[in-house]
């Protein structure tokens, strides 16, 4: 006969503890003063272009920190740091998201209170990342025109735990044939109210607009 029976809710334990730390670290991004944002989307949406034409903007009026996660390299930290941009790159091996205590962790040996801007890239996946929270005042959902007409219906979710939604690669759309108006009618059903905004990360189209809205 055993001791000891143990009851674990995976789900309440695993999500509990992220929950914990995604508290401390939104705690900490408040004490001083900094807005973070967690931009999320499938791979190749662009993320990581789209942080970089954001950065472009807005490196002069903040002192930015940008957190990169990957299952593996240090491109996206890299492509980044090329902006004169300070970067974190996160490895994350086998994971396919980020979570609250691997951000903790990245900030371990950084003085954070010398940044106004945190913009987390999470690792290139459309279901898992939207799954965790990691803090941050706003999670931003990327997705693009080159992944085709059924991003959104097929992810309600994901729209449903975003804060607001970027259709990048608004450049491509007349070639490709794609319909924008009628993925924003897509995001509507599944959320009336949410922020829309579309853009084109390489031509810098709707940049402007998207500064607005998240209030930067
Ligand atoms: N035409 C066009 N291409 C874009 C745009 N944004 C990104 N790209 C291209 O799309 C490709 C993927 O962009 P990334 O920024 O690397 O995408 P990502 O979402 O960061 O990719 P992962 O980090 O690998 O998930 C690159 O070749 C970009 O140059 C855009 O607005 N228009
Ligand atoms: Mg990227």
């Amino acid at each position: 006969m055993t001791d000891r029976t143990l009851s674990i809710d995976i789900r309440k334990d695993l999500f509990g503890a992220n929950e914990d730390a995604a508290e401390l670290n939104a705690a900490l991004f408040k004490k001083h003063g900094i807005t973070a944002l967690d931009i999320m989307g499938s791979v190749g949406t662009g993320k990581t272009q789209l942080i970089e034409a954001l950065c472009e903007k807005l490196s002069k009026r903040y002192k930015i920190l940008m957190i990169a996660g990957d299952l593996a390299t240090t491109i996206d930290a890299d492509r980044v740091s090329a902006h004169g941009v300070d970067t974190v790159q996160i490895n994350t091996g086998t994971a396919c998201h980020l979570d609250a205590r691997m951000i903790r962790v990245a900030l371990n040996d950084i003085d954070i209170s010398k940044y106004q801007l945190v913009f987390i890239e999470n690792v290139g996946n459309l279901i898992c990342p939207a799954g965790y929270s990691l803090g941050v005042d706003k999670k931003i959902v990327v997705v693009s025109v080159t992944e085709g007409p059924y991003m959104v219906k097929k992810h309600p979710l994901t729209i449903k735990r975003s804060d607001m939604v970027v259709i990048n690669k608004v450049d491509l759309a007349e070639a490709i044939g794609f319909d924008v108006e009628s993925l924003i009618a897509d995001v509507r059903e599944v959320d009336a109210t949410i922020p829309v905004i579309s853009v084109s990360a390489r031509t810098g189209d709707g940049i402007d607009q998207l500064i607005e809205a998240i209030e930067l």
